[in-house]
C-alpha cells in the first residue's frame, strides 16, 4: 500500500540511504527535486552568458584560455543536471520550454551585466563562491543522482573560484585604474551574490519540507551566514571592501553581522525585471532555434544508424 511505501521511502531518508530513480517517491518529493535541479540546471546555462561575454576581450592567451574551460564547465554542468532531471521522468525538452516561455526560474544572480574585465574576477570569486557552500551541502542530499552529479561540480565550482580570486588579485597590485575597477566589481555584486541564497528562512516557502525530505541539509540563512563569514576574510587579502556599513565582526556570536538585502530588489528580479532578465532570456531562446537544425541531424543520424544495424 501506499502507507507501507511511505514508511519504506522515510526509512531510507532517515538512514541517510540515498534514494534512487526507480525507488518508489511521494509525488511532492519528486516535483519538489524537477523544480530544483531543473532550475540549477538552467542557472548553469544562463550563467554561460555572463561571462561568455568576456571571453572575446580577455586580457591574454592565458586568461582566455582559463576562462573558456571554466564557461564549458558549466555547460558540463547543466547537462548533468539535466540528466539529473530526466532520471525523475521529465524530458530536457520539457525542462527547457519550461525556461524559455518564463516559468521555470533561474538564479537570480545571472540577471546583472558583466561591465568590466573585473566584473568576471568577481564572478568567480563571489558567485561561484556561494554557489560551492550551496553546492556542498548538496552533495549530502537525499537523491542520489543529484547528490553524486554535485561532488564533480563542486571540485570545478573551486578551481571556478580560485581563477576569480586570482584575477581580482592581479588586479588589485595593479594601477589605480585597476584598483577602482577591482573594487566597483566587488560593490556591484556583493548584494546580488548575498541574494542567491534565496529569501530569509522565514519566507522560504520549500524550505520545512525539503528539510525534513533532507533535499536541503543547511538553511538559506545559515549558509548565507557561512558565505559572509569566509569573503569578509578574504576581501581582506585583496585590500578591498565590502560595500556595507554594518559589516562588523560579532564576538558574541562568532559571526560577522551585515545589513539587510534589498527585498524588493531580489524578488523584482526574480519576477523577471532585471536589468538583463529580457536579454539572458532571448539569448537562449535563439541558440534553441539555431541548434534545430543540429537536433534534427542527430536524430536523423541515430535513425540511420539504428535502420542499419537492423539490416
Ligand atoms: N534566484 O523556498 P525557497 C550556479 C525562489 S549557482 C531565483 O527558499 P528553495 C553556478 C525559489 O526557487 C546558482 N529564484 O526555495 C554558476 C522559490 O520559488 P519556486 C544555482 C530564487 O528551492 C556559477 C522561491 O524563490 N544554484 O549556477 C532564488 O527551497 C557561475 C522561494 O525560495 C542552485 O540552483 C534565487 N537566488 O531554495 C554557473 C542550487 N532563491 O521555485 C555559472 C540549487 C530562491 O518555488 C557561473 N538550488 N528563489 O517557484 C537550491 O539550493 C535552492 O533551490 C535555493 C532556493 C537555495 C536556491
Amino acid at each position: 500500500s501506499v502507507q507501507e511505501l511511505e514508511k519504506i521511502f522515510l526509512d531510507k531518508i532517515d538512514q541517510e540511504i540515498k534514494i534512487e530513480p526507480k525507488d518508489w517517491m511521494p509525488d511532492a518529493y519528486r516535483k519538489t527535486l524537477v523544480r530544483q535541479i531543473s532550475q540549477h540546471a538552467h542557472s548553469e546555462i544562463v550563467g554561460m552568458l555572463p561571462e561568455g561575454n568576456w571571453i572575446g576581450r580577455a586580457p591574454s592567451l592565458k586568461r582566455k584560455a582559463i576562462l573558456l574551460a571554466k564557461v564549458q564547465d558549466e555547460a558540463g554542468h547543466g547537462l548533468y543536471l539535466y540528466s539529473a532531471t530526466e532520471t525523475l521522468g521529465t524530458t530536457r525538452e520539457q525542462t527547457i520550454v519550461d525556461l524559455h516561455s518564463g516559468k521555470a526560474k533561474y538564479s537570480s544572480i545571472f540577471n546583472y551585466p558583466t561591465l568590466t574585465w573585473a566584473d568576471i574576477g568577481a564572478v568567480g570569486w563571489l558567485v561561484d563562491g556561494a554557489a560551492i557552500l550551496n553546492q556542498v551541502m548538496l552533495c549530502r542530499t537525499s537523491y542520489g543522482p543529484y547528490a553524486r552529479a554535485m561532488v564533480r561540480i563542486c571540485k570545478e565550482e573551486s578551481f571556478h573560484q580560485r581563477q576569480g580570486f586570482d584575477i581580482l588579485v592581479a588586479l588589485s597590485k595593479g594601477t589605480q585604474e585597476q584598483r577602482d575597477m577591482c573594487q566597483d566589481a566587488i560593490n556591484r555584486w556583493w548584494w546580488p551574490s548575498l541574494m542567491m541564497f534565496g529569501p530569509h528562512d522565514s519566507e522560504s516557502t520549500n524550505s520545512e519540507q525539503s528539510t525534513k525530505w533532507k533535499i536541503k541539509r543547511m538553511s538559506n540563512d545559515e549558509l548565507r551566514q557561512k558565505f559572509v563569514d569566509m569573503i569578509a576574510e578574504q576581501v581582506k587579502v585583496l585590500n578591498m571592501t565590502l560595500p556595507d556599513p554594518h559589516l562588523k565582526w560579532n564576538e558574541q556570536t562568532n559571526h560577522y553581522d551585515f545589513g539587510e538585502i534589498n527585498w524588493a530588489e531580489f524578488w523584482n528580479v526574480v519576477k523577471g525585471n532585471g536589468p538583463c532578465n529580457k536579454q539572458r532570456l532571448d539569448a537562449r531562446r535563439k541558440a534553441w532555434d539555431e541548434g534545430a537544425w543540429v537536433r534534427e541531424a542527430a536524430t536523423a543520424y541515430a535513425a540511420k544508424r539504428k535502420a542499419r544495424a537492423e539490416k
